[in-house]
């Protein structure tokens, strides 16, 4: 459908694990090197708690995925590939996958395309915006897992709903954010109290 809602959602930590796809592939490439459980995660930047652990697992951490297949292996989370299908085919609603690449482009940006072809396929890629500025993209909803998100446009139309993942599940952001627990949780509500 088209002219309805409008809603945004982020790839990495929402549709796709990559906090799981990145520490079992740390571990497999870097056995000897201590690395961060998904319950002590704190904080959107893997490289940079990685760094803080010790200096040079920083640029380790960046190797697995500036790797080839690591983000088309990567897994769908918990009912998120459903979820966002059943969201596409409802009435007046819009859905559009909406995802950082890595500056380093070699695998990520043509990976992103192939998993969600993969998960969704090939149709579903008229969803897909690869922006490094997602405040410029205007919707109703952004549904993403990075607690601060900014860009060019510092008053952007969509309203930011927070994905908990393992880095942001402690977090109590300054002004308050609405948040979706999981795929799990009610997104319906959520798009319902938009239209
Ligand atoms: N990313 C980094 N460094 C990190 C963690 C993630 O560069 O420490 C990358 C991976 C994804 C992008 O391509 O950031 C996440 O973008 P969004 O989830 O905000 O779309």
């Amino acid at each position: 459908s088209s002219g309805g809602l409008r809603v945004l959602v982020d790839m990495d930590g929402v549709l796709a694990d990559f906090e799981g796809g990145f520490l079992k592939k740390f571990q497999a490439r870097y056995p000897n090197e201590p690395c961060i459980s998904l319950e002590d995660r704190r904080g959107f930047w893997v490289s940079a708690q990685y760094g803080q652990l010790r200096s040079d697992l920083c640029e380790k951490a960046i190797s697995i995925w500036e790797s080839k297949n690591f983000f088309i292996e990567l897994e769908p989370l918990p009912g998120a590939v459903e979820a966002v299908k059943e969201m596409s085919q409802l009435k007046n609603t819009d859905v559009f996958i909406c995802t950082s690449p890595i500056k380093k482009f070699t695998y990520c940006p043509y990976e992103k395309y192939a998993w969600v072809e993969k998960h969704f396929g090939c149709d579903f890629l008229e969803q897909m915006i690869l922006t490094r500025d997602k405040t410029i993209v205007s919707a109703d909803l952004l549904i993403d897992d990075r607690p601060d998100i900014t860009g060019a446009e510092t008053r952007p139309s969509w309203e930011h709903i927070l994905f908990t993942s393992c880095h942001n599940k402690h977090l109590t952001p300054n002004q308050p954010i609405r948040r979706l627990h999981s795929w799990a949780d009610d997104w319906r509500a959520i798009l319902d109290s938009k239209r």
